[in-house]
């Protein structure tokens, strides 16, 4: 065995981002992912922000490596007959469908347990059950209403949405880590699960600091805070903080040597409690070492603006690499805005396969995220996406072990072809 989830078949229902995800970050660690699309259209993301003229996007081709790609008709009765092997042959289906999507093609969860007990089925929806269980979601909508809108930005700016996709790619995470726990547990139980994961949840989950600090607004202000030090007083819900930090040890983005240029040139400088004496010193400020008004992190706090401020002083004098390197000799912990050209072209990053180089038939060499997570026994080879149904005759002989006529009785049926258009009404 050389990759951990080695014969572990997995039926792909997935689309857009937050399922596929899930499903590559599976793949990468050895599952055998059968992605089905449907005939002539697949997943969406294969035409949306093309670059490359009848290439699969970036967005496609960067969220579903190392995967086969089926094309089938499940709404076609043929279509169903073969979904309903592939129930019975894989392991877990995984799908991020609109809320009602899989009953409507008949493949509710009593129907799929029935077909094969043994089976995981997972599934991403916007919202858990309630008012909103209903509602199509996109990443936006989740950050908005998981609490990260209302908690990012300027205090006197509008909420805003992060560049990070902790609605899709973050439930997709959490969605796997339930699939493998799933798993595990029908090692011992012999049974499948349903698992689920609202992108709301998923999204609220990265902001438990946030919640955390609604709480400690009934005891008194947040006084690490920026807003504390300027004499703002707190309403009745977590403000938007800046870029103040969101744990106890009080952090900034500062200018560095540039910035008037280049957009990037600012470098996160945290003023971590333990290393205080050496920042004093680095910023040619020792005697704020014994001055009662700064010398202790309490009495600190109200003065975090005039402290950033000689801090910035300093690193304008530095290029944020120059600072970086400084800083960390002394164990100050800080960290340069990397823009996405210099994350793109960093060596190291390439070296431990987190940034790799994929080629593809149509649309040739391009960079990609690779494995963030790193197993020791089970190393990840990332493989270029699949075309359109690259693998639709493989998996009906190979995996599903259907015969040349039946293959043909399928094609017959129209079950691999795109349904034809109805009229509207
Ligand atoms: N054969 C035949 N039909 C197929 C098919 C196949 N292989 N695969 C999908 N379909 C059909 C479905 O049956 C469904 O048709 P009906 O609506 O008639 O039942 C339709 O295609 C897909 O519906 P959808 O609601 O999933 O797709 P959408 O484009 O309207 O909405 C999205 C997209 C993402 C808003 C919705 O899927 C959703 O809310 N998903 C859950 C939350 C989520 O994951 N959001 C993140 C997306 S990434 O930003």
């Amino acid at each position: 065995m050389t990759k951990a989830l080695e014969g572990v078949k997995i039926l792909d229902f997935t689309h857009v981002q937050s399922g596929p995800t899930c499903t590559q970050l599976l793949a990468w660690f050895g599952a055998d992912v059968i992605k089905v699309e449907r005939p002539g259209v697949g997943d969406i993301t294969r035409g949306q922000l093309q670059d490359v003229p009848k290439a699969d996007s970036l967005y496609f081709t960067m969220l579903n490596h190392n995967k086969r790609s089926i094309t089938l008709d499940t709404k076609n009765p043929k279509g169903k007959e073969v979904l309903t092997r592939l129930i019975e042959t894989c392991d877990i289906l995984v799908e991020n469908f609109g809320p009602g999507v899989l009953d409507r093609m008949g493949f509710t969860w009593e129907k799929i347990h029935a077909i094969n007990p043994r089976m995981i089925v997972a599934s991403i929806k916007g919202f858990g059950p309630g008012p909103y269980e209903d509602c199509k979601v996109y990443e936006n909508v989740a950050q908005c209403t998981g609490g990260a809108a209302s908690t990012t930005g300027f205090r006197d700016g509008l909420p805003l949405v992060t560049g990070a996709q902790i609605g899709d790619s973050g439930t997709g995470l959490h969605l796997a880590l339930g699939i493998v726990t799933a798993l595990y547990q029908r090692n011992a139980t012999g049974k499948g699960q349903r698992v689920t994961a609202a992108m709301q949840d998923g999204v609220l989950n990265l902001c438990r600091v946030k919640l955390r600090d609604q709480q400690r607004l009934a005891h008194g202000p947040l006084t690490e805070y920026s807003q504390y030090g300027e004499g703002i007083p707190f309403g009745d819900a977590t403000p938007r903080a800046g870029n103040d930090s969101g744990g106890g040890q009080p952090g900034r983005i500062l200018k560095c040597k540039g910035w008037e240029t280049d957009p990037n040139a600012y470098i996160y400088f945290i003023t971590q409690a333990p290393v205080w004496e050496k920042i004093c010193d680095v910023i040619g400020a020792p005697e704020w070492k014994t001055d009662p008004d700064f010398a202790k992190p309490a009495a600190r706090l109200p003065r975090l603006n005039q402290i950033f401020g000689r801090i910035e002083d300093w690193t304008m004098t530095k290029t944020k690499f120059e600072a970086m390197n400084i800083l960390n000799e002394f164990d100050i912990p800080c960290g340069p805005i990397l823009s996405m050209k210099e994350i793109a072209e960093d060596e190291s990053l390439r070296a431990t396969g987190t940034i790799v180089e994929v080629d593809h038939p149509t649309r040739g060499k391009y960079i990609s995220v690779g494995n963030p997570i790193k197993l020791s026994d089970s190393p990840t080879d990332v493989t270029r996406s699949p075309l359109l149904g690259e693998h639709t005759e493989e998996i009906l002989r190979k995996v599903l072990g259907y015969n040349d006529n039946e293959v043909a009785d399928i094609r017959h049926a129209g079950a691999l072809d795109p349904a034809p258009k109805r009229a509207a009404p």
